[in-house]
């Protein structure tokens, strides 16, 4: 009977680490940002959420199962993509009568990471962008990456980057309404198939701040993140647009890594400090620019091999192109192997997988 029958949709998202970072929103209600951000989709082969989204007349009520946990779905940014994807299936459900009235059945959503939730590792990115996506399919919506990260950005910032593949750029858009605050495709993965990225896990805990909470303390009290949000990210976001469009590794490098610090900057310039970095982090660093200076010694001329990043969390992203995987790869793995902090290690590419 057609009143039994049970509508399905799977999809993958993958996580996506930025480069120019997010901290900080101008408007927390519609999850509107301060600044725009850039980053870099991994392959969804390495770390990613998979989300199946199931509805029937006879689903009790809307539920979230993630790695098998129950999840509370009651929150206002998880409820507003709801409600925005039931509005767009309502739409096509009138102009068509003969579709089924999947709009007001509830909904099953069944979610898996392959990866630590919650440690520093992007997993509300992944997360929300499979959520939105799994439902988007469900419902048949014709609607583009970029109107999908308008509903994605409202569960969490970065899931707006998380619906493209290789290099994808986060307009914070100046509409009070957040219209146009969406993401866009800076290049396809294909443009730059060389980028690789190491991920180096130095902790799986789950944060102590989270990035919503972590952002509106550093937005009310660091005097540091004015100059950021007002000088720095707008010239970085072209750089790194430049840097992209160009392959140039040198200048991604030097962006990335001086992102990352400021964004770090910004959290200790924070009332009370926030420390997403602990030692573990620190020696990284190290080990990427000794990489980097052991290199330009070697060749003879500047320029870095690799360019370390840090979101909110001490987990280490090494990105390097693919000639240089045993230099900067080989070498990673070989110091840090079984070495105390480091809990685990992934290889990550952009576009293929890695092992
Ligand atoms: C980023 N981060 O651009 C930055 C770098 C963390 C550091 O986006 O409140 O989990 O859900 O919008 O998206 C983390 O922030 O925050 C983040 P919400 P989200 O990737």
């Amino acid at each position: 009977m057609a009143s039994d029958e049970v509508y399905r949709a799977s999809t993958y998202a993958p996580v996506n680490i930025a480069v120019i970072k997010y901290w900080g929103k101008r408007d927390p209600k519609l999850n509107l940002p301060t600044n725009s951000s850039l980053s870099v989709t991994l392959s969804q082969d390495d770390l990613r959420t998979h989300t199946t989204a199931s509805c029937s007349s006879s689903t009790p009520h809307d539920s979230l199962i993630l790695n098998g946990h129950d999840q509370d779905i009651s929150g206002a940014r998880t409820q507003a993509c709801l409600h925005d994807l039931r509005q767009h299936r309502q739409q096509l459900e009138s102009s068509d009568p003969s579709l089924p009235k999947l709009s007001t059945m509830k909904l099953k959503l069944v979610s898996e990471n392959n990866f630590p939730t919650a440690a520093g590792l992007a997993s509300s990115a992944a997360g929300f962008a499979a959520l939105v996506r799994a439902i988007a399919d469900l419902y048949a919506l014709p609607l583009t990456p970029t109107q999908l990260s308008r509903i994605a950005r409202q569960g969490s910032g970065s899931a707006c980057r998380s619906l493209m593949g290789g290099y994808v750029a986060w307009e914070k858009g100046t509409a009070a309404d957040g219209s146009d605050s969406v993401a866009y495709e800076v290049a396809p993965a294909h443009h730059w198939l060389e980028m690789r990225a190491l991920i180096l896990v130095a902790s799986a805990a789950k944060k102590d701040v989270s990035s919503t909470a972590g952002m509106q303390q550093t937005v009310a009290s660091s005097s540091l993140f004015e100059k950021r949000v007002d000088e720095v990210v707008p010239k970085r976001m072209k750089a790194m647009e430049k840097a992209v469009q160009e392959r140039d590794f040198e200048a991604f490098a030097r962006l990335s890594m001086k992102d990352s610090n400021n964004f770090h900057a910004c959290c200790l310039d924070t009332d009370p400090p926030i420390f997403y970095m602990n030692d573990t982090s620190r020696c990284a660093v190290r080990l990427c620019e000794a990489i980097n200076s052991h290199h330009e010694t070697q060749s003879g001329k500047a320029g870095a091999i690799c360019a370390y990043t840090f979101d909110a969390g001490p987990n280490a992203v090494v990105y390097y192109l693919a000639d240089n995987e045993q230099a900067v790869a080989g070498l990673f793995k070989g110091i840090l192997q079984g070495k105390e902090g480091w809990e685990g290690k992934r290889g990550g590419s952009v576009k293929e997988k890695e092992d």
